[in-house]
């Protein structure tokens, strides 16, 4: 018999995806999550039926989200992630040399402890010795840590249910807040092609607090559209500006310096429903 996994994009189109088995269910307290292995992108982590990531597409995202905001600053030594319990977000920020300290908090224990056990590749970093691992609120948590990190990465789901206050202007308005004063912030923004307006809102919410904000995307095949949006804010420095010099010591597939400066090049729709009028 074959079974597919299938991720409804909008209440009208869908991604499937034919799968070999189940690896695990479970309900946590939060959500519904699954681990299945699929013939095209091996292991795959949904949320409540949400395609998370997968051991095959995941490097895109997770060196985008990372290594741009940590090139764009000059010279990250503390990091926060909230959400990205896979681990994925923090594999990538560790392999800085300036990077100190990475602190990942997450709401929900079980994606932690379930990424640990069925997605080796994703989450080898959770017990790295630079990395500390908080099972919290993250917006609990950036309202209780003031002026500590350089760059902060919101990898969370979906607007819908736990993360939608990770989408807040009070939220980013406390994410500036735990900011030093050169600092910067990323969020995973949803799909520049679906969600138009809500990447408005995203990047306008950002904008009431951080003097800079930009979007930047990129490929990320098991997303809807295939094609994702990042949305970046700053405080001192422009994004656009890699340091080409610290990335040899770096090992990537996806991101490259090239990249980095391309991926805030933006198709003229995107631009003009961003920035226009
Ligand atoms: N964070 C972004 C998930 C958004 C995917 N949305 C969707 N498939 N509709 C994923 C966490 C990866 N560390």
């Amino acid at each position: 018999m074959d079974l597919w996994v299938t991720e409804m994009w909008t209440p009208i189109m869908a991604l499937s995806c034919k799968t070999k088995k189940t690896i695990h269910q479970e309900k946590s307290e939060y959500q519904e999550i699954a681990v299945v292995e699929t013939e095209q992108f091996g292991r795959m982590l949904l949320l409540d039926g949400v395609i998370q990531t997968t051991v095959e597409d995941e490097f895109i995202y997770h060196e985008m989200i990372a290594h741009v905001p940590l090139f764009a600053h000059k010279n990250p030594r503390n990091v926060l992630v909230i959400g990205g319990g896979d681990g994925g977000a923090i594999r990538e920020t560790v392999k800085h040399p300036s990077v100190d300290k990475a602190v990942l908090v997450e709401i929900d224990e079980r994606v932690v402890e379930v990424s640990k056990q069925y997605l080796p590749e994703i989450s080898c970093a959770l017990d790295h010795e630079k990395v500390e691992v908080v099972i919290d609120d993250g917006i609990k948590y950036v309202k209780e840590n003031k002026n500590q990190f350089d760059v902060v990465i919101i990898d969370s789901t979906d607007p819908v249910g736990p993360a939608e206050g990770l989408f807040s202007s009070d939220f980013y308005r406390s994410v500036y807040e735990c900011l030093r004063e050169d600092g910067i912030m990323v969020a995973q923004a949803e799909s520049p092609f679906f969600d138009r307006k809500f990447i408005r809102k995203i990047l306008s919410n950002i904008g009431s607090s951080f003097p800079l904000t930009r979007l930047y995307t990129s490929f990320v095949p098991t997303y809807p559209g295939g094609y994702w949006g990042f949305a970046l804010g700053s405080k001192k420095y422009d994004p656009v500006e890699a340091d080409p010099a610290r990335f040899d010591k770096i090992d990537t597939r996806f991101y490259t310096p090239e990249i980095h400066k391309a991926s805030f090049v933006l198709p003229k729709y995107v631009s003009e429903y961003l920035y226009e009028k």
